[in-house]
């Protein structure tokens, strides 16, 4: 499998390349040739990164290109992780930020469309990560909608660890948390649908803890802020459990989720009156390389509101983009 990584020579990329060539992520028999691109000037780091995973000596990991040019990075790729993007300055408005990544992701999208496979698979990153995706998706016809997805697996597994953590239950005894809409301070973690495993069999979340303002409120802001949170303490940006996030999101969506419900970011079919084309992330299952979307969940008054919230944000950023794209 040819995998690119966009930005590798930075924070989230050196703590992902391990997961990736050491089978995590596509499974532990798929042989990997990576393809590292960053920007020039980050040549230098990304031949010690090189360097770095040649000494690790990865049965997996057959090759590695490391380029700046995004022309040989996408060349036949079968997956593309999208850590790269323009990084937001201070005293920088969101619409420049929107600005400046979609020159980025509009020129990408495009060699993507010329010279990737064309089934690849995407995950954007880099932020503002859904309507980065929703860019390049536009700029590469030639590539299916579904395999422009982002990330916010990340906020999926810090809501499934909050539950877990308030329950003194391990994270995986925590199912069914959905993230809906954005990667952004707007998303909504939603565990109204969730259930725990207990002694007593699985119960559902709320009514295990039944504290709907707990739910309503502290548990809703410490996901939503939870990044803000990692840099306050680590004065960087997260990016251990990013690169977990990333590899968890690639393997459910390329070996299968099991039966289990995730959080992807994903291009909305209309499902939950979400407006059709948005890159906005839902509760899905995966199997056999595809996502599908779960239906039917039951979304009351305040996840509504919750979920409009964000979605009129997200149709917000993609007018802008689209203006920028369109100028
Ligand atoms: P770093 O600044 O450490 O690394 C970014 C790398 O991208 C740098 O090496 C830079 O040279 C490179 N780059 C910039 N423009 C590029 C371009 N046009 N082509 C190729 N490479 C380019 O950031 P890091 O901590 O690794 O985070 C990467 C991105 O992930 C950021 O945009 C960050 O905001 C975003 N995040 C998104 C998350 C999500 O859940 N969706 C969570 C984690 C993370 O904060």
């Amino acid at each position: 499998m040819r995998v690119c990584v966009t930005g590798a020579a930075g924070q989230i990329g050196y703590a992902l390349l391990p997961h990736i060539c050491s089978g995590r992520t596509f499974g532990p028999s798929t042989k990997i040739i990576l393809h590292l691109l960053d920007i020039p000037r980050a040549q230098q780091a990304l031949m010690g990164v090189k360097m770095e995973l040649e000494d690790c000596g990865f049965d997996l990991l057959e090759e590695v290109v490391v380029t700046s040019d995004a022309n040989v990075a996408f060349t036949g790729i079968d997956a593309c992780i999208m850590l790269g993007a323009f990084p937001r300055g201070p005293g920088m408005e969101r619409k420049d930020l929107l600005a400046k990544n979609c020159n980025i992701f509009k020129e990408q999208g495009r060699l993507l469309n010329e010279v990737a496979s064309k089934n690849v698979k995407v995950v954007v990153v880099g932020n503002p990560a859904n309507t980065n995706a929703l860019v390049a998706q536009q700029c590469a016809p030639s590539i299916p909608k579904e395999n422009f997805t982002a990330l916010t697996r990340l906020d999926h597994n810090r809501a499934q660890s909050q539950i877990a953590m308030r329950l003194k239950v391990p994270s995986s005894a925590v199912e069914n948390c959905t993230i809906w809409g954005n990667h952004s301070s707007t998303q909504y973690p939603d565990v109204s649908n969730s259930v725990v495993a207990t002694a007593q069999g699985k119960q559902k979340v709320g009514d295990v803890i039944q504290n709907p303002g707990y739910l309503h409120g502290e548990f809703i802001k410490v996901v939503q802020q939870r990044g803000a949170a990692i840099i306050n303490a680590r004065k960087l940006s997260s990016a251990m459990s990013a690169a977990k996030a990333i590899s968890d999101h690639m393997h459910d969506w390329v070996v299968g989720s099991n039966g289990k419900t995730v959080s992807m970011a994903v291009p909305s079919d209309g499902s939950y009156g979400i407006e059709k084309g948005l890159i906005y992330s839902f509760p899905v299952v995966c199997s056999a390389g595809k996502y599908t979307i779960v239906q039917n969940l039951k979304v009351d008054q305040f996840s509504r509101k919750m979920m409009d919230e964000t979605m009129n944000e997200l149709k917000q950023e993609r007018d802008t983009a689209l203006a920028f794209l369109n100028k």
